[in-house]
């Protein structure tokens, strides 16, 4: 595969971050729908790019990419000259996109593989309510800090313009949204705003397919449901 552009996964907030950026730059690419979790993680051919067993992956020609936050670095580094979604390397801004999108990768998605690992997952890595409920408290706080940010007037995270960083916030409250975490109504403001957005839609069509839907909807509203 040369030059091409392969995308592996579907069916959670990681894997639509790929697919919302390729719609976002309107690249033309090929999925392998494969969800967590079944039997299409044996896929031969999945097994053979893929580093760590996870999705979603991203093949550019030769290149493989396994982390989801790099996937979209990459995208936008490589087709800034189509859609601007990151500020260039070494700029100001690009200092502070940087910081807004590990800290939500670090403080917002981890808390939320927290309560993935231990409820959804609870036979794999271990049951454990009382740190599901303390991620989700954990989560709260951090996101409070974007909504700060955010104020009464940005649209986006970096302010008038659209980038990566909404990318990954937005998947991240999307999965607190539909695992049952109550979200400020700033928060749900932003988030409807951001998912109107026509390339949004495309990428949850493909992301969240009907089968994709029926495999995870054991995790909807369980956070909701969970008392000590
Ligand atoms: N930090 C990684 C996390 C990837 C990850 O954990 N993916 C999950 C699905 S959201 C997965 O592949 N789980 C399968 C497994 O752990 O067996 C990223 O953001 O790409």
């Amino acid at each position: 595969m040369s030059g091409s552009l392969r995308v592996w996964g579907i069916g959670t907030a990681r894997t639509l971050r790929p697919h919302w950026a390729l719609a976002e730059l309107g690249i033309e690419y090929e999925t392998r729908d494969i969800l967590p979790r079944t039997r299409g993680m044996e896929d031969r051919d999945f097994l053979k790019v893929s580093q760590r067993g996870k999705i979603p992956i991203l093949e550019s020609g030769d290149m493989v990419i396994g982390e989801s936050g790099a996937i979209l670095f990459h995208l936008a580094d490589r087709y800034r000259e189509t859609i601007e979604l990151s500020p260039v390397a070494g700029s100001d801004q690009r200092a502070e996109f940087d910081d807004v999108c590990l800290f939500v990768l670090t403080e917002i998605d981890a808390p939320l593989y927290v309560i993935r690992r231990h409820l959804g997952l609870q036979d794999v890595y271990g049951e454990s309510p009382v740190a599901v409920l303390a991620a989700r408290d954990y989560f709260l706080r951090q996101v409070s800090e974007l909504e700060k940010r955010l104020g009464d007037g940005d649209e986006f995270l970096m302010g008038p313009k659209f980038s990566v960083a909404d990318i990954l916030f937005s998947s991240c409250l999307g999965w607190a949204a539909f695992i049952g975490i109550d979200l400020s109504s700033r928060l749900t403001d932003y988030q409807t705003q951001v998912t109107l957005r026509a390339a949004y839609r495309k990428a949850a069509r493909k992301n969240f397919s009907a089968e994709a839907q029926s495999a995870m909807r054991y995790q909807q509203g369980e956070v909701a449901q969970l008392r000590l």
